[in-house]
């Protein structure tokens, strides 16, 4: 194996977002820039010489590219392994798996999630370590500060690499080793849930389900999982080949992209539960007959509910929800006794609570929940899940959601997005949203009087380190709130999401439209952030 030093320069640019480093494919096929980024990885980490890294991603165009350059990076720094998803493939929750179900040192996943793919559209790459979760802040900016300074990177001259293939190669030392991408997670899943019941619920009829694909990973893991093994009918799947530009469409699993699911949901022959998922499965939309759930609600009533499921039979250690997603899961929490924690959005702040055993469950209102199964979210788990309880209860998705407010309430809740702001824009909008929070507590709005106004600081418990900027928060004296944040995984411009939520205890004023019953907090929201006044735009891109 011959190691050659290839020399280069920095790029400005390398600074990861809220889940890896995300840009236009075109910004990736630079020369060098990928490599480099490879490079100040493998420069920022210490003591992988001999050991195994994970690599795959979701199939979106420059996947396969990228693939073979990092293999070749990843051979010429020392690895001892490779293992590598058929096709370059793995979703995102199966690449955890992977990584902790081999003790991997750490995995690298491709993928732009929900963005757009394409020659045009979006690529992304992250690194994950030991623990199978997205590598922490304080690595991230390591990547960073030594991407800017990189002068060269190391690569092995060899022909492509057979990714299609299962089975194993050699190059000098290294082992190359191609894996399916679906048999250890659907042990996994299998592991969790109830799969004889849900082959029987399905074959008797009680459940018929529809799941979007979007043209995006999840496509054979759901073949293999609900069709194969759950007994589904084939065509309980749609959109279920991965293609490099995801159709032409968004892969982002809420009712704007998943028209086609939602449609159908929505309609009088609509099966009893429907669901769609991300670019790189991580995400998932759960609906029923007639009824969409919010994901900060799923999340509340998973965590009710996570007895029912055999893998979580003894109850849950505890919960957590990023800042912004709805308080629904903390009157779940406060009910069972149980802690619930408030973290920055991005799954990296969940890592360190599911390895402590301080959480069992957690979500974000992005359509992310997950467990300490593996870590990060997972989108197809939350599908079996909800099947599991559907088949358990033996209730339809509209009367488990319902008995839920009941219970415990209902957090309505609303997200909008202004996407592609022009970045000074957006800048001196959160900048002015800054100025106003030392006036505002104590501050009336008809019947909303402020209770708190401040930028989220979080503060992990398990090892002490502080996050800040994490969101400006105004809070009122009834609990309602309206968070906003500037997105770190879009890459036109700045994205500015608006958090709106209420609290309704009274059963009879809960099934409301949630942009009619958040109309006062909506308009509060422009007025303190005035999105519309300063774009001149009268509405959000994406309603959630
Ligand atoms: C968004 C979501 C966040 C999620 C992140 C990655 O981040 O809001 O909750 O963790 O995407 O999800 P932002 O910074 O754009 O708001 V995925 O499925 O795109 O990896
Ligand atoms: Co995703």
């Amino acid at each position: 194996m011959k190691i050659e030093t290839i020399t280069t320069h920095p790029y400005s640019d390398q600074n990861p977002g809220t889940s890896g480093l995300r840009k236009k494919v075109k910004v990736f096929q630079q020369p060098g820039y990928l490599e480099n980024f490879v490079q100040s990885i493998f420069d920022s980490l210490e003591g992988f010489a001999g050991k195994t890294l994970v690599l795959g991603g979701d199939g979106r165009y420059f996947n396969r590219a990228a693939i073979q350059i990092i293999i070749k990076i990843a051979a010429a720094n020392g690895f001892g392994e490779l293992i590598i998803g058929q096709g370059g493939l793995l979703s995102t929750p199966a690449a955890s798996n992977i990584i902790r179900k081999y003790q991997a040192f750490g995995g690298l996943i491709l993928s732009a999630s929900h963005n757009p793919g394409g020659p045009d559209e979006d690529f992304g790459i992250k690194y994950n370590v030991g623990n199978g979760g997205p590598a922490p802040e304080k690595d991230t900016l390591a990547f960073y500060q030594r991407s800017q300074s990189i002068n060269n990177y190391k690569t092995i001259i060899i022909d492509d690499i057979d990714l299609d293939n299962i089975g194993e190669q050699h190059i000098g030392d290294l082992k190359i080793n191609i894996i399916d991408p679906v048999s250890d997670y659907a042990e996994l899943m299998q592991s969790i849930f109830d799969f004889p019941l849900l082959r029987q619920s399905i074959s008797a009829g009680y459940i018929t389900l529809l799941f979007d694909a979007m043209h995006a990973i999840t496509g054979p893991y759901a073949k293999r999982i609900l069709v194969d093994m759950l007994g589904a009918p084939a065509e309980s799947v749609i959109n279920a080949q991965p293609l490099e530009d995801f159709g032409g469409h968004h892969p982002d699993p809420n009712l704007a992209h998943a028209h086609e699911l939602a449609e159908i949901m929505f309609s009088d022959h609509a099966p009893t539960f429907g669901a769609a998922s991300d670019g790189d499965g991580d995400r998932n939309m759960i609906t029923g007959s007639q009824i969409f759930v919010t994901p900060s609600d799923s999340l509340a009533i998973m965590a009710a509910n996570a007895h029912l499921i055999p893998a979580y039979a003894q109850g849950l250690s505890g919960v957590a929800r990023s800042m912004p997603t709805s308080q629904a899961v903390d009157r779940v929490a406060a009910s069972y006794g149980i802690p619930c924690y408030e973290t920055p959005t991005g799954w990296k702040f969940f890592g360190n609570l599911l390895d402590a055993g301080k959480i069992t469950l957690c979500g974000e209102e992005s359509f992310g929940t997950g467990s300490d199964h593996v870590r990060e979210k997972d989108g197809l788990w939350a599908v079996l899940f909800w099947l599991n309880l559907i088949a358990k209860r033996r209730q339809p998705v509209a009367d488990i959601v319902h008995g839920h407010w009941q219970k415990f309430g209902r957090d309505i809740y609303c997200r909008h997005d202004y996407e592609a702001v022009e970045t000074p824009i957006a800048n001196a909008l959160v900048e002015h949203l800054r100025e106003q929070l030392p006036k505002l507590p104590g501050q009336e709005f008809g019947e909303y009087t402020v209770k708190f106004a401040d930028e989220f600081c979080y503060e992990d418990s398990v090892d002490g380190s502080i996050s800040r900027n994490q969101g400006i928060r105004v809070g009122f004296t009834n609990g309602s709130r309206i968070v906003f944040r500037l997105s770190g995984t879009g890459t036109v411009g700045a994205t500015l999401r608006i958090y709106i939520e209420r609290f309704e205890p009274d059963a009879s004023r809960q099934d409301q439209d949630a942009q009619v019953a958040l109309a006062e907090l909506i308009e509060l929201a422009e007025q303190f952030c005035e999105v519309k006044k300063r774009t001149g735009r009268d509405a959000p891109n994406v309603i959630t």
